[in-house]
């Protein structure tokens, strides 16, 4: 083989990946067929096409977001289970100039940290929210969390979530909707549609670029390790099955900015 050819072939298989991402920490220590991996590239899509990259603040949660801790060539923090949505919004508070996000699972957002989210969103800070759903709390072994589907197993309702005992699971943009400005942006995409996941991503972050309020994406992501699914069983729930509860759209979208 000449050196021009092999230089193609090196070109064709170096895998495509967002100039954001820090390459040194490639692969990445999520699990096979793992979702936040999915939501992670369309966030790092969403920053390439901003260009923003200097000015984003990423922080991650604990659970299996805080695998992310060096995913971004990108200031990060990391903070506390439940505790991002503040940690961003005091770095926002002290440096409005930064583009600040905070990303986490559905527990830390829904369970453990659901009253900084409720208030951010309430006080209209001008952060983004960025939550995967993958229906339970993975990194502890895949207990039942605010997001377990009625009748899906987990270790802690091996029987299946009974919503009489347990309640209806979470539905976080319909909630953030309800209760934030007109000038908030809140949609539910999923890893299912990554196109449709980029463009909602860059929608959120255009919001605070634009200094107008919250903004909030759900993406409804998989957990085959703790789903305890093949890779097919796992794309069918996330494709299927999620979104007959969670529905997937926009559900807040401000006026463009005028001038
Ligand atoms: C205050 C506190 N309580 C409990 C824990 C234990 N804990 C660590 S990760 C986790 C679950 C994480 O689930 P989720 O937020 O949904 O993220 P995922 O791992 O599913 O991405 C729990 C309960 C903790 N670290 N801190
Ligand atoms: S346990 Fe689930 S959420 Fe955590 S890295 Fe593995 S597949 Fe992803």
């Amino acid at each position: 083989m000449s050196e021009c050819m092999e230089v193609t072939a090196t070109t064709l298989l170096e895998p495509k990946m967002p100039r954001s991402w820090r390459r040194a920490s490639k692969p990445h220590k999520f699990c096979p067929g793992c979702g936040h991996g999915d939501v992670l590239k369309a966030l790092g899509t969403a920053i390439d096409d901003l260009g923003i990259q200097d000015r984003v603040v990423f922080g991650c949660d604990i659970g299996c977001s805080l695998l992310a801790w060096d995913f971004f060539e990108c200031d990060t923090v990391q903070a506390h289970h439940g505790r991002t949505t503040p940690v961003i919004t005091g770095i926002k508070r002290a440096r409005p100039d930064r583009i600040c996000i905070a990303y986490m699972g559905d527990g830390g957002g829904y369970a453990i940290g659901a009253q900084h989210l409720v208030n951010a969103a309430t006080r209209n800070e001008r952060i983004t929210v960025i939550l995967a759903n993958n229906t339970n709390y993975a990194m502890t072994g895949g207990q039942m969390a605010p997001t377990t589907l009625p009748g899906q197993k987990t270790e802690t309702c091996p029987y299946g979530r009974d919503i009489e005992a347990m309640g209806n699971p979470t539905l976080g943009p319909e909630m953030v909707a309800a209760i934030t400005k007109e000038n908030a942006y809140v949609a539910r995409g999923t890893m299912a549609n990554m196109r449709q996941l980029t463009t909602m991503l860059k929608k959120a972050l255009q919001n605070q670029i634009d200094g107008r309020g919250f903004s909030f994406v759900e993406a409804l992501a998989s957990c085959p390790t703790n789903w305890r699914m093949n890779a097919k069983s796992t794309w069918d729930f996330v494709e299927k099955e999620m979104p007959n509860y969670f529905k997937v759209g926009e559900l807040k979208v401000p006026a463009p900015k005028e001038g």
